[in-house]
Parts: structure tokens; C-alpha cells; sequence
């Protein structure tokens, strides 16, 4: 069992997961509209990524016999000026992530919750690995600047993520 409160900040983890992955399918929107079909494909990815983590919250508060409930989605922001942006925003967005789970361990050492604590391990490690990946992408971006041929490099690359 978890606690009412413990299940409401679940709940809203798993509004912020879905939200994740509307982000970065708006973010996959705008590499298609730029025919940037690498970039599109690796946000694609991730999106379906941050789904799967929706999902595992989803999955947790079930079993421990809480309920699911579904609030709004934000409205994702839909132009950007170019791929450095994007990743520089994605970067900033999994740092809010980051800070998210950190609270949600808080609470459940708080509460001498050791399930919970247990359960949010896996999504502490992952955002180590969310934050350095975007951070690596960022760097890369920062160094190609304005040379075309350098972002269809990066682009092609990022396309390779299955
Ligand atoms: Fe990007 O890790 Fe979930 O939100």
C-alpha cells in the first residue's frame, strides 16, 4: 500500500511522463517539417520512451492498490528557432525531470516508504543517463554551429537510434 499523498504525487509523475513525450513528438514534429529525418526519428524515440516510463508509473500505483487518475496535458511548445534549441530545451526539460524524481525519493524516505524508494532507483539512474545523453547532443550541436554539413552528419547519426 501507499500512501493518498505518495499515490497523488505518483499520479502526478505520470502527468509529467505523458507530457514528456508529447514534448518531444512537437519536438519530432518540427525535424520532420524541416526534413530533418534523423532528429525526427530519435525524438520519436524518446517519446515512445517517456510513454514506457508513464507507463511503469502507472503500472506501480496499481499494484499497490492506488488509483490511476489522468489530468491535462500542457500544449507542447510547437516552433523552434533550430536543432541547438531543441536539444538545449530537452536538456533543461530532463534537468525539471531529474528534479521531479528526487522530490518523489524524498517524499518516500520521508515516509519510510522502502517499496517506493525501491521502485524510483530505476528512474534515478535513468535520468543520470537522460541528462548526459541530451548534454552529449548539445555539445556536439555547439561545435557543428552553422555548418550545414555538419548538422546532416548529426542528423544522420541521430537517426540511427533505434
Ligand atoms: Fe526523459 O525521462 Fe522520463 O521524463
Amino acid at each position: 500500500m501507499i500512501s493518498k499523498a505518495m499515490e497523488k504525487a505518483l499520479n502526478g509523475q505520470i502527468n509529467k511522463e505523458t507530457y514528456s513525450a508529447y514534448l518531444y513528438f512537437a519536438m519530432a514534429a518540427y525535424f520532420d517539417s524541416e526534413n530533418l529525418e534523423g532528429m525526427a526519428g530519435f525524438m520519436k524515440v524518446q517519446a515512445q520512451e517517456e510513454m514506457g516510463h508513464a507507463m511503469k508509473f502507472y503500472n506501480y500505483i496499481n499494484e499497490q492498490g492506488g488509483r490511476v487518475t489522468l489530468d491535462a496535458i500542457d500544449k507542447p511548445q510547437a516552433s523552434y528557432k533550430n536543432p541547438l534549441e531543441i536539444f538545449q530545451l530537452s536538456l533543461k526539460h530532463e534537468k525539471f525531470i531529474t528534479d521531479s524524481i528526487n522530490k518523489l525519493m524524498d517524499q518516500a524516505i520521508k515516509e519510510n516508504d522502502h517499496a517506493t524508494k525501491e521502485f524510483l532507483h530505476w528512474f534515478v539512474k535513468e535520468q543520470v543517463e537522460e541528462e548526459d545523453h541530451m548534454a552529449k547532443i548539445v555539445s556536439k550541436l555547439e561545435r557543428v554551429g552553422e555548418s550545414g554539413q555538419g548538422l546532416l552528419i548529426m542528423d544522420a547519426q541521430l537517426g540511427s537510434r533505434k
